[in-house]
Parts: structure tokens; C-alpha cells; sequence
């Protein structure tokens, strides 16, 4: 290799091979694949291209359309039903336009290598804005950043901190009134620079291997993330039970504290679903051992919490201590699952258990292997898998790169492998639990991970701090985290690293409360950080958001149902509605964002008493007054502790449940709040959420469609027999009064709508807060149960 850096030059030859096209330029090779009209994949070489380029992301294979092309003197052009792709002869240079001629994306440079490091630069257009790139800190537009992806155990970690846990090399670019995306489907160490330190061109650069990327072009931020997941896979329906509160902390110890916990939740009528185990339950922090003393008989106090509704997780973390006898260390010995170093002697490591050696799970052997230790829990009746430390973390931080890893077959180092490394452990994990007990849904909690984890795992966003920057950079992170596919993701409630004020604690539950995974986690030796922990205001503040979750299952179920299919995220910040508009990315607006479609949410800062936001085109509802507000504006709402803003969209279908203390007591009612002016269509899925029997049919889908003057439940589509008893509707912002069921008339009552209880005040001179947070007088019916169609009309 020269000192300088070369890159692709004028293009010498072309060839197409079914479908694919291939070209060689003076100091490299391309090929360019459409795996369907909105996706296209290009890959550049120094050497010829390999026939197939096998990935721990992509899933898919191209499907089988054939774009048309066109080479005159200067260039080659390719074209789909989406796309046009031109490959400029005389520099190797590629633009991406799109039916219209429309400029998506231009290399501005060719392709260039330094060194190993591969470099694709691409013009920087107007006012082009980037999003994505999964857990990211920074703002939501990352122009003017650049980011590492090289998954790294960042405790405490810096709000503006990069790298962090997970790298999902994929973003989103958005100009002109365009959207388009880009996946660079390499696991080196990449670069993603939007304009840091040059204004010339955005680029992206991966260390070594193959430029190996997909562009994709579609109308909407929702088409791309459809596109990326189809490419990399979707997530799988996660038991129900996943998605109630979870508690955590570092860590419960003996088994009286998790008897005790699991009591208290149940009589100070706080839901909850999952109770974790830290690393303290086990014996020297060896994996798959319990502690003798602090957990005698794990296997009757999981019985015993089950009976009450809750779920044990366990933290599952990859170090295998090094001791001979201890079985897994034995038969990962014998069975040469570790990582290795060059000269084939076990890479050793320091992490919780003293000296340790690493499952080398990019291999499907090694796979095998763990599944094969999993009924260890399984068998004892633990539900949660939490996995911990798989970047891989190990004391010091720096592994050496010349560790050698199966990657498959492949054979490669640390270098290539450490980004998938946690993935496969999840995968490993997932796999494993799922062999265990086939019937049922595994619940997998990962810390490190790659594109396409959301096929084997939840992600929480590792050692983050009580402190309200983090509150609201872990807003900002899960909306990134499900702009990459990865729906089932959220923080550590109350921040893990120091200790949260009350305040802070409430503020963080009210918000944390509507984000796809809920749980409370907080570090070794700092104060109690439960529901009850913080005084009884918080805790009725708390009590009120977490019921309000779990009253919101019918939403949030049938919304990870929808990411199950097409990769929508449950949360979405403005981008996914108004990409091209400038208030989605003031830092002011950045971090509202909707539970679903119409559902917004606006965090806040503990201290804060007022917030301004943005209420965007249309009709809104104040979520707990039901006040009418014209949209289009920014206001000022008040947001006392109590009071998180939430407003909802005129048109909208919110389908609520009962107050319910676990997920495992079904519903009788659906509590189907209607918004009136306006119209919208929801689906809304129910099934026994815990098994694979939805996949053959066993379940309700139901499309319920809202008009100005009908509301129509269409027949339910599918077998599961419903536990439901009746339907309640509440009409909102509209007064219904001669309501025809299917063309027969119907008795309305009125009523009082209160979605959290006021909080109560010691102080006998204060009132209670948040007693005006209700609604009066509002159009209700009843219906029995039925999966029939029931046009409703008035
Ligand atoms: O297992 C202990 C912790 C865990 O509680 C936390 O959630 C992880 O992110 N773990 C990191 C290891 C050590 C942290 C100091």
C-alpha cells in the first residue's frame, strides 16, 4: 500500500451477471445489485468481488425484478420502478436520482482507500439533515456530528459520549423534500461523518473489508424503515408480560429481599411484571451457579413470585471463569468454544468473575453449546434473560485485535467481530431459551448489538445517570434506537450511575412509562430506588404512570404487533410525520414524540413547571382535560410533576384496558377512547401473548375505522377466543347523543373520565394535585363483546 490514499478511477469494464452488475475501475472493483425497487446494493472492492458477501445483518435475498439499463459514452444507468443509479464511467462516481430526475445522492469523491480504511464521500445538499444511526447521543439531526461505531462499555457515559454500547451503521438523510437511506453492512470499526470538520461532503468509512451498502429511496421515513427491516429482519412479538414495568437494581440479595419486593408491589397496588437478579445471585459471579447462602432454593422463590404475577429475569453475562471443574468451563474447554488467540491458546480476561475466557458465539457450535448450559434457568422457571458486558467488556477495555473469531466459517479478528459479538450472544441466548421451552416467547434483554438485533433481543441503553440531561438524552436515544429497527428498547428508569431526586425519579417514570420497554434499574451501594422509595407523593405519581402503561397494553401490544410487521417504533419523534419541516429538529421540539401515531408525548425536565412545545397542523386534545387546541403553533403548557403534557390527536382511537397489577390478569373490557373531528383507521391486535400460536392464526386482528359521523369495529379477523366481555366506548370532543348499533338505537350514559388519580398531599394547607385532570360529561356505551362488524353511527 502506498502512503497515499487511491480510489476508484475511470471504469474499464462492465458486465452483467444475472442481475448483478459488475465493474472494474483502475484501482478497484464494484457491484451493484437491486434487491427489490427501493433498495439497491453496492459493493466495492480493491479486489474482485466475491460471489456472495454472508452477513450477521441482512436476511434477505434480492427478489427478483430487473431494472432496466442504458450505457452511452459517459455512464451506466440503471433503473427500477424507484430508482435511478448512474455510474459515471470517467470517475467510478455513483448518483442516486429519483423517478423524476430528482437528485437523492451523489458521491462527490470516488470511492477511496487509505490504508485498509474504505471511504465512500457523498455531496452535502442543502439543507440536508441526517437521522438514525441507532444509539447515538447528540441531537436528532446529526449534521455537523460524526459518530464511531465500535461497541464500547461506557459506564456513566457523557451525554455527548460516542461510541456507546451498540452500533447499527444506519441513517436516514432527508433534503429537498426527499428521504433515503443508507445501511453500510460492514462490522469493522466504521465512520460516519455529516459535515465534522468539513463542509465538503458527507462521508462514511469502514476500517477494512468490503464498502459493501444499501441505498435506499422511499416517499416516507416509514417506507425506509420498512425497506431497512425488511433487509435486516423484524422483531419477533415479545411475550406481553415483557412489556409491564420491570425492577431492577444492583442487586437484590438474599431471596427475603425479592420475597419482600415482590409483596410490596402487590400491596401498595403498584403493577409490575419482572423482578431482575443482578450478578450477586450467583456463586463468585459464575455463570449458571446461584449463590448458596443468599439464593438456597431459587427455584421455590421463582414459584412463589410467580404465583403473585411476577416474572425472574436474570442477568446472563459472557465471561466464563477460568476454573477447572466448574462445568461450563470444563466442557467449553473440551469443546473448544473460546476465543482464541493467534497461537490457539484461550484469550483470558478479567471481568466479574476473576480470569475469564469468551464463548466465541459467531460461531453456530458455540451456539450450541450455551443453549445446551440454558436449562440451568429455563428449568427453574426463569423467564427474563438479561444480557450484560457482551460488547465484549472485559477490565482495561481493550481487547486485543488479533483475537481470532469463527465468524461463521470465515475466520476473522477482533477487529471484524467485536461489533456482532453481542448480536450472536443475544441470538445465542434467544435461541437457546426459546429450545428450552418451544411453545413460549423468550424474553432477551441485550446491552451490546448490531443491525439486526431486534431479531433476538430487547435493548436498554446501558449505564446511563440519574441526572436530567440523561432523562432526556435517553428520550432522544430510544427515538434513534426505533428509527434503526430496534422497536423494544428503553433506559434505566431513575438513571443507573448516581442517585435520583424525587423529582427526577417521577419525572423519569411518567416519561419512561410510555416507552416500549419499562424498567428501573439503579447501581450497587446507592439508595432505594423503588416506586415507594422517594416519598408518597412520588409514589402515587408513580403508581398513576405505570398503571396508565398498563392500562395503554391494548395500544402498545397492538403497536408492537405493527413493528412485528413492517418496523414501525413505537415511539417516533416528528421526523417519521414531518421530516422536511424546521421545528422537528429545534432542540426545543426535538424530544416530543408519539406513542404510535397519535399519542405525543412531551418530556421534560424535572425542575421544569412550564414546557414549550409544538403542536403541529391539525386539532389536538389535551390528554387529561380533553381541552380543545388548534394545532399549527407553539405553546406554552404548564407541566407540574404530576402533570407530564400528553395530548392527543383529533380522529384519534386510543384502545385502553382495565387497571390490571400484572399482564397475566386479562382484561375484561376494551376501553376504546374515541377523538372525535377527525378520522383514522387502527388495528387493533390481541392473541394469548405468550406463545407461537399467533403464527397459525391465533389471534384477533381488528381494523376499526373512524368517520365524522361512524365509528365501524369490522369483523374480527382470526381464531383466538377473546377474554373479552364487553367494549366501552367514550367519545371525546364530540357528544354523540342518538347512537344506532348496526342500525338499532342504544342507551348513552355520560361520564367522568380520569386516566390518573389525584395525587394525594400530606400538607393540609395544599391541595391535592391534579384534581382537575379529568374530563366531564362525555358520551359513553357498552357493547357486548362480539367479533362480528358493528357499524356504530350517529
Ligand atoms: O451487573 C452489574 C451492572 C448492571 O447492573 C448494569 O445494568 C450493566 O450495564 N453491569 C453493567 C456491570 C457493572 C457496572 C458497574
Amino acid at each position: 500500500m502506498g502512503k497515499i490514499s487511491v480510489g476508484l478511477n475511470k471504469v474499464d469494464q462492465i458486465s452483467v451477471e444475472k442481475d448483478y452488475f459488475n465493474f472494474k475501475s483502475d484501482n478497484g472493483f464494484g457491484a451493484i445489485k437491486f434487491y427489490r425497487d427501493s433498495v439497491v446494493n453496492v459493493r466495492i472492492s480493491r479486489d474482485k468481488i466475491p460471489k456472495k458477501s454472508p452477513s450477521f445483518a441482512v436476511i434477505q435475498k434480492p427478489e427478483k425484478i430487473k431494472p432496466s439499463y442504458v450505457q452511452d459514452e459517459g455512464s451506466l444507468s440503471l433503473e427500477s420502478h424507484k430508482i435511478r443509479l448512474e455510474l459515471n464511467l470517467k470517475n467510478a462516481c455513483l448518483s442516486f436520482f429519483d423517478k423524476n430526475s430528482k437528485l437523492i445522492s451523489r458521491d462527490a469523491l470516488s470511492t477511496r482507500w487509505t490504508g485498509t480504511e474504505v471511504t465512500v464521500c457523498k455531496e452535502l445538499m442543502q439543507d440536508e439533515k441526517f437521522v438514525g444511526l441507532g444509539e447515538k447521543t447528540g441531537p436528532l439531526n446529526r449534521r455537523g456530528n460524526a459518530y464511531v461505531n465500535w461497541n464500547t462499555d461506557k459506564f456513566g457515559y457523557a451525554v455527548d459520549e460516542d461510541p456507546l454500547y451498540l452500533s447499527t451503521p444506519f441513517y436516514i438523510g432527508i433534503h429537498n423534500g426527499l428521504v433515503y437511506g443508507i445501511f453500510v453492512d460492514n462490522s469493522h470499526k466504521t465512520t460516519f461523518n455529516f459535515g465534522a470538520s468539513t463542509d465538503r461532503f458527507s462521508w462514511f468509512s469502514a476500517e477494512d473489508g468490503l464498502m459493501n451498502y444499501y441505498f435506499i429511496y422511499g416517499n416516507t421515513v416509514a417506507d425506509i424503515i420498512e425497506d431497512y427491516t425488511w433487509l435486516t429482519g423484524r422483531m419477533k412479538l415479545p411475550p406481553l408480560w415483557s412489556l409491564g414495568f420491570q425492577q431492577c437494581r444492583y442487586s437484590y440479595y438474599p431471596d427475603s429481599e425479592i420475597y419482600q419486593l415482590a409483596q410490596t408491589f402487590r400491596e401498595k397496588k403498584i403493577p409490575c411484571d419482572v423482578l431482575y437478579l443482578d450478578i450477586h445471585y450467583m456463586q463468585d459471579y459464575k455463570a449458571f451457579t446461584f449463590h448458596e447462602e443468599r439464593f438456597p432454593e431459587p427455584a421455590k422463590m421463582i414459584a412463589h413470585i410467580r404465583e403473585s404475577g411476577f416474572k425472574t429475569a436474570v442477568i446472563l453475562d459472557p465471561g466464563i471463569k477460568v476454573e477447572k471443574g466448574y462445568p461450563p468451563y470444563d466442557s467449553g474447554i473440551s469443546e473448544e468454544v473460546f476465543v482464541k488467540y493467534p497461537d490457539g491458546e484461550n484469550y483470558t480476561g478479567e471481568v466479574w468473575p476473576g480470569k475469564s475466557h469468551f464463548p466465541d458465539f459467531t460461531a453456530a457450535k458455540v451456539r450450541k453449546w450455551w443453549q445446551r448450559l440454558l436449562p440451568f434457568y429455563a428449568d427453574l422457571g426463569i423467564k427474563g434473560f438479561w444480557n450484560d458486558m457482551n460488547e465484549p467488556a472485559a477490565w482495561g477495555q481493550c481487547l486485543p485485535n488479533f483475537l481470532e473469531f469463527d465468524f461463521e466459517g470465515q475466520k476473522t479478528t477482533h477487529r471484524e467481530a467485536r461489533n456482532v459479538y453481542g448480536m450472536q450472544m443475544a441470538r445465542a441466548t434467544a435461541e437457546g431459551v426459546h429450545s428450552c421451552n418451544p411453545s413460549e416467547r423468550p424474553f432477551v434483554l441485550t446491552r451490546a448489538g448490531f443491525s439486526g438485533i431486534q431479531r433476538f433481543s430487547a435493548v436498554w441503553t446501558g449505564d446511563n445517570v440519574s441526572s436530567d440531561e440523561h432523562l432526556m438524552a435517553g428520550v432522544r436515544l430510544v427515538n434513534s434506537l426505533g428509527l434503526t429497527g430496534i422497536s423494544f428498547c428503553g433506559n434505566d428508569a431513575g438513571g443507573f450511575v448516581g442517585e435520583a431526586s424525587p423529582e427526577l425519579y417521577a419525572r423519569w417514570i411518567s416519561v419512561a412509562a410510555f416507552q416500549p420497554f419499562f424498567r428501573a434499574h439503579s447501581n450497587v451501594n446507592t439508595r432505594d430506588a423503588e416506586p415507594w422509595s422517594f416519598g408518597e407523593i412520588v409514589e402515587q405519581i408513580a403508581r398513576n404512570y405505570i398503571g396508565l402503561r398498563y392500562k395503554l397494553m391494548p395500544l402498545i401490544y397492538s403497536l408492537m404487533r405493527e413493528s412485528s410487521v413492517n418496523g414501525m417504533p413505537l415511539c417516533r419523534s416528528f421526523v417519521f410525520e414531518h421530516p422536511h419541516h424546521e421545528n422537528t429538529y429545534r432542540e426545543e421540539f426535538q424530544h416530543q414524540f408519539f406513542m404510535g401515531r397519535d399519542l405525543m408525548v412531551c418530556p421534560l425536565e424535572s425542575a421544569e413547571k412550564f414546557l414549550k412545545i409544538w403542536l403541529p397542523p391539525g386539532l389536538w386534545f389535551n390528554f387529561w382535560t380533553g381541552e380543545e387546541l388548534k394545532g399549527d403553533r407553539e405553546i406554552i403548557v404548564e407541566a407540574p410533576l404530576w402533570k407530564l403534557p400528553v395530548f392527543v390527536r383529533a380522529g384519534a382511537l386510543i384502545p385502553m384496558q382495565e387497571l390490571s397489577q400484572h399482564l397475566d390478569e386479562k382484561p375484561k373490557s376494551l376501553i376504546l377512547h374515541v377523538y372525535g373531528k377527525g378520522s383514522s383507521t387502527f388495528s387493533f391486535y390481541q392473541d394469548d401473548g405468550a406463545s407461537y400460536n399467533y403464527e397459525n392464526k391465533d389471534y384477533k386482528l381488528r381494523e376499526i375505522v373512524l368517520q365524522e359521523n361512524s365509528l365501524l369495529l369490522n369483523k374480527s379477523i382470526g381464531n383466538y377466543p377473546s377474554e373479552l366481555r364487553d367494549i366501552k366506548i367514550i367519545f371525546h370532543g364530540i357528544s354523540p347523543e342518538n347512537i344506532k348499533v348496526n342500525g338499532l338505537g342504544l342507551k348513552t350514559e355520560k361520564v367522568r373520565n380520569r386516566f390518573v388519580e389525584p395525587v394525594y398531599s400530606i400538607d393540609t394547607f395544599s391541595e391535592d394535585k391534579g384534581r382537575d385532570m379529568y374530563e366531564e360529561n362525555l358520551t359513553q356505551i357498552t357493547l357486548d363483546y362480539s367479533d362480528d362488524e358493528m357499524m356504530i353511527k350517529w
